[in-house]
């Protein structure tokens, strides 16, 4: 995980990389540092905490200077603390190096290392990569030496690095964990996504894996993974800096929660021709992905099953290589919002080795798992800066549900939508007493059948990652297999129930639980369902019964919201997560 950031230029670098630092926040926040080279020295600065107090506290803006490296550090290897921070400077403190990933060798290499004279002063895998570079260096000028140091690593890495030397270079290299070069006028930056540099240039390189790239004010170039000169193609993006901001929203959990009206129409404008040739070209579907996308894709197995005929299931994609058991006649459609989730990653990998088809669905132009896949349908939603993901979910949902609906007629259903999200949106007062009344609980469970049940679990995961409180979805049907005995005076249930073909079993499932006591908060458009509920939120009627989740997601994002900052907690940073998962 974490997130990186380095520039070379004319501006005030600290300026520039703590802005960015900012940005990338997301991708990790128990750390921050900043490294800035002058001439022959380095300063160095670094401390436990988010961006604003650390760069406050330790001063990040007084430094001058024009080239500077940063990083926000999500903790895999030793405790989130000051010597654990990056970037990490060598023994002579002319080296100094920044790192996102996994170096798995890195305990064979410090032991190497530590023989040969270099003092180490944190736990982490990162540190060897700057002492390796030290070494090499002894025998090579400072690209070959980075080059050589690169070489050495095993695992995952993106890497940035500088050398107090007066040429003013910044060194770059890319596997398994994402780097995008940013190319300016007479500047350079290079960080882990591209809103960290959408302030300062709209043309971009995404690195490829094992690709060096060595930056500096003039310009760049990129060496392969054999360390042949290479071209890498460049983009252009037509996002707006106010895109990847908050624009007047509190937070920006509740932005992109607004933000979805919009941009569903940007995700049901997808092409999935091609990807709806692969679908019908085979009968065995697997889908692979991690939490809120793996909630999209158990909409998806329901919808190809049910709407297409199709043999498909859903699997965690951490699980999928000990349970799963795809060959070639098997396709894989992985959903990843980021396109960088490890395990996301491996699955497909796995898939791969089988002999597989994958097809993939992701947020992120140029992310790793597009480099892997046999076709890729992009979601189109915008960058999404919140941890807890919200509009990526209702792109996912937009994009399957065009899949799975035949061209032409077949997709004038699809039209309801947006007119849906916005029904929900409306209800955002009715929402909010119904937080101030679950805020101070402490279990929650959610209930659901059919395609609700997915809804369901997803409006759980969105509770417990930011409110903190315990919640739990269940198939209405299992209650009575063992989690009624949890339910007692007090506890609220959420009832995820529109009038379609499941509701009158859930009505019995809702009977049994308020026979118990439980507090039932109902999302409905049911009279009956109304009058036996505590509380009930209108879902708008919805003349096709399957779009249902559409409303039912927004009006759970935005309960999930409302606890969260009820309970004083900020919902785009939850404790312990972070955006992009690039450990497996
Ligand atoms: C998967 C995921 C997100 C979740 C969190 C951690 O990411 O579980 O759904 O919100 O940020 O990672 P992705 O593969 O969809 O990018």
């Amino acid at each position: 995980m974490c997130g990186i950031i380095g520039y070379v230029g004319s501006r005030k670098a600290s300026e520039v990389i703590t802005e960015g630092l900012k940005r990338l926040e997301y991708r990790g926040y128990d750390s921050v540092g900043i490294a800035v080279a002058q001439g022959n020295s380095i300063d160095l600065r670094k401390d436990k905490g988010m961006v604003n107090p650390v760069a406050e506290s330790m001063r990040f803006l007084d430094v001058s200077g024009t080239l500077a490296l940063g990083h926000v550090r999500w903790a895999t290897h030793g405790v989130p603390c000051k010597e654990n921070a990056h970037p990490f400077i060598d023994c002579t403190r002319t080296i100094v190096l920044a790192h996102n990933g996994v170096i798995e060798n890195y305990s064979e290499l410090k032991d190497e290392l530590k023989k040969a004279g270099h003092r180490f002063s944190s736990e982490t895998d990162s540190e060897v990569v700057v002492h390796l570079v030290e070494e090499e260096r002894k025998k090579m000028p400072p690209l070959k030496a980075f080059m050589a140091a690169v070489r050495k690593l095993k695992g995952s890495y993106a890497l940035l690095c500088t050398v107090a030397d007066g040429a003013e270079t910044l060194y770059c290299a890319r596997r398994n964990s994402p780097l995008v070069l940013g190319v300016g006028k007479g500047e350079m930056f290079a960080a882990s996504d591209i809103p960290a540099m959408l302030a300062y240039t709209k043309t971009f390189v995404p690195l490829e894996e094992g690709d060096i790239a060595v930056l500096s004010r003039n310009g760049y170039k990129v060496y392969d993974a054999n360390g042949k000169e290479a071209v890498r193609k460049s983009i252009t993006v037509e996002w707006s800096l106010d895109m990847a901001e908050k624009g007047g929203y509190p937070h920006f959990m509740l932005k992109e929660i607004n933000d979805q009206k919009h941009f569903v129409h940007e995700s049901l404008a997808a092409d999935v021709t091609n990807a709806r040739a692969m679908v019908a070209g085979h009968e065995a579907i697997d889908i692979i992905a991690c939490g809120t996308s793996y909630h999209a894709g158990t909409i998806l197995k329901i919808l190809l099953s049910r709407e297409l005929g199709k043999r498909a299931e859903a699997f965690i994609a951490s699980e999928y290589p000990f349970v799963a058991n795809p060959g070639k006649k098997t396709l894989v459609i992985a959903i990843s919002q980021s396109g960088e989730t490890a395990d996301t990653m491996q699955a497909v990998k796995f898939a791969k080795s089988r002999g597989s088809k994958v097809l993939s669905l992701t947020n992120v132009v140029d992310s790793s798992i597009t480099r892997i896949s046999d076709e890729v349908v992009y979601l189109n939603a915008g960058p999404e800066i919140s941890v807890a993901a919200t509009k990526t979910f209702t792109s996912q949902a937009a994009v399957i549900y065009k899949l799975v609906s035949n061209p032409g007629p077949g997709q004038e259903r699809l039209a309801a939508i947006p007119s849906l999200i916005e029904k929900a949106m409306a209800q955002e007062s009715a929402i909010r007493a119904v937080a101030a009344k679950i805020a101070d609980k402490k279990d929650i469970f959610f209930i659901g059948r059919g395609l609700n049940y997915p809804v369901a679990m997803e409006g759980a995961l969105k509770l417990k990652e930011i409110s903190y409180l315990h919640a739990e979805a269940y198939a209405g049907g299992e209650l009575k297999h063992g989690p009624l005995s949890l339910i007692e005076k007090g506890v609220p249930v959420i009832a995820v129930a529109p009038k379609d073909e499941s509701l009158p079993k859930l009505f019995g499932n809702i009977k049994e639980v308020k026979a118990r006591g439980a507090y039932v908060v109902a999302l409905t458009d049911d009279e009956a369902v109304r009058n036996e509920a505590d509380v009930s939120i209108p879902l708008p009627p919805a003349a096709d019964a399957t779009l249902y989740p559409f409303p039912e997601i927004i009006i759970l994002q935005l309960l999930a919201y409302h606890v969260s900052v009820l309970r004083g907690i900020n919902p785009d940073r939850p404790r312990n997560l972070a955006k992009s998962v690039t450990v497996e």
